[in-house]
């Protein structure tokens, strides 16, 4: 047991920063947004619940990246049968990752169908348009996240099967985003009593750092009263992202306020994106799956506490 435990991160005083008021169209509920800085400028595709219980992905813009969200009015993607079987139920958790090769942003959601949750992709250049990839992981998977750089010619993603009740993170390579494989399970749940015994997946995309791939992640632990989410973070070698360096034991951010104790899904706090600024990272992220928060932290502090636990 650590009995070391700095505070990490620091919430924003005025949480949360979007809430359901904010969208300028009837919906239930926005959280789990991707982040992005696009041209100087805060880009968040937020997940919009809708009123009769489906998710689509809208966008918003801020110079500051805390207030004044300019939301657009209508969805970047929007799942339906039309659009594809295999977001019936609609398009979840967004990951944005900026592929200067090809010059383009590489969206990772969870499609959402009857045939459960799988990964798809698509590429935008500018967030008012994409180009479907469509379906790249069969179900059940979800929580993928691009690596913002080839490693060894390939692209790499981060992303969560589920087999039984085991899941773990793995990872995936691909020469073109559209096939996938040599799986590598690179994150597992830790089992019994940990506070991410259960279910683990990948927050936003991993940070490239001079120590290593700084990886966010969500853990659960399944308590009587239902699931908590909570944040911890890893380390992945650069070159060999099959190699993990560190795990931290212990969570980085759990649900503690009342916009992530309160909600549609009470005790989650759960992260699809960050932007970096200089040492800072600001971490967005769903509040009880009803509300768009932020909170910073600092790479340095991150990777200095890592450190400490090399695996
Ligand atoms: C996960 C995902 C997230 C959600 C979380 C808590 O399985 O579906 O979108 O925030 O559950 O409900």
């Amino acid at each position: 047991m650590s009995l070391m435990q700095p505070e990490l991160f620091h919430r924003y005083h005025a949480n949360p920063i979007i809430t359901s008021h904010d969208i300028p169209y009837p919906c239930n509920s926005v959280f789990n947004p991707g982040a992005a800085i696009v041209d100087g400028i805060t880009l968040l595709l937020l997940r919009v619940e809708d009123n009769e219980g489906s998710s689509h992905l809208t966008v918003a813009r801020s110079n500051d990246g805390v207030r004044d969200w300019q939301i657009e009015k209508s969805p970047l993607i929007c799942g339906g049968k039309d659009h594809n079987p295999y977001e019936e139920y609609g398009c979840e958790d967004p990951r944005l990752t900026y592929l200067a090769d090809l010059r383009s942003w590489v969206i990772a959601y969870t499609a959402y169908s009857p045939m459960g949750a799988g990964v798809a992709l698509a590429l935008t250049a500018d967030f008012e348009s994409i180009e479907r990839l469509g379906l790249v992981l069969a179900p059940s998977n979800k929580d993928a996240a691009v690596f913002p750089r080839k490693i060894g010619e390939k692209y790499w993603m981060l992303h969560r099967p589920v087999s039984g009740s085991i899941e773990h993170i793995w990872l995936t390579e691909s020469t073109d985003l559209v096939h996938w494989g040599r799986p590598w399970m690179i994150i597992g749940e830790r089992g019994g009593p940990w506070w991410d015994g259960c279910r683990v997946g990948a927050g936003g995309v991993p940070v490239e750092t001079d120590e290593g791939w700084l990886i966010l992640y969500h853990g659960v632990k399944e308590f009587p009263a239902g699931p908590k989410y909570r944040m911890g973070a890893a380390l992945l070698d650069l070159e060999n992202p099959r190699r993990i360096i560190a795990r931290l034991p212990y969570w980085i951010m759990g649900p503690r306020e009342s916009y992530e104790v309160m909600g549609d899904v009470p005790n989650v706090v759960f992260s699809c994106g960050h932007t970096q600024v200089g040492d800072e990272l600001r971490v967005y992220y769903g509040g009880a799956d009803t509300c768009v928060c932020l909170a910073t932290t600092h790479i340095s502090e991150l990777l200095d506490e890592l450190k400490k636990y090399r695996l």
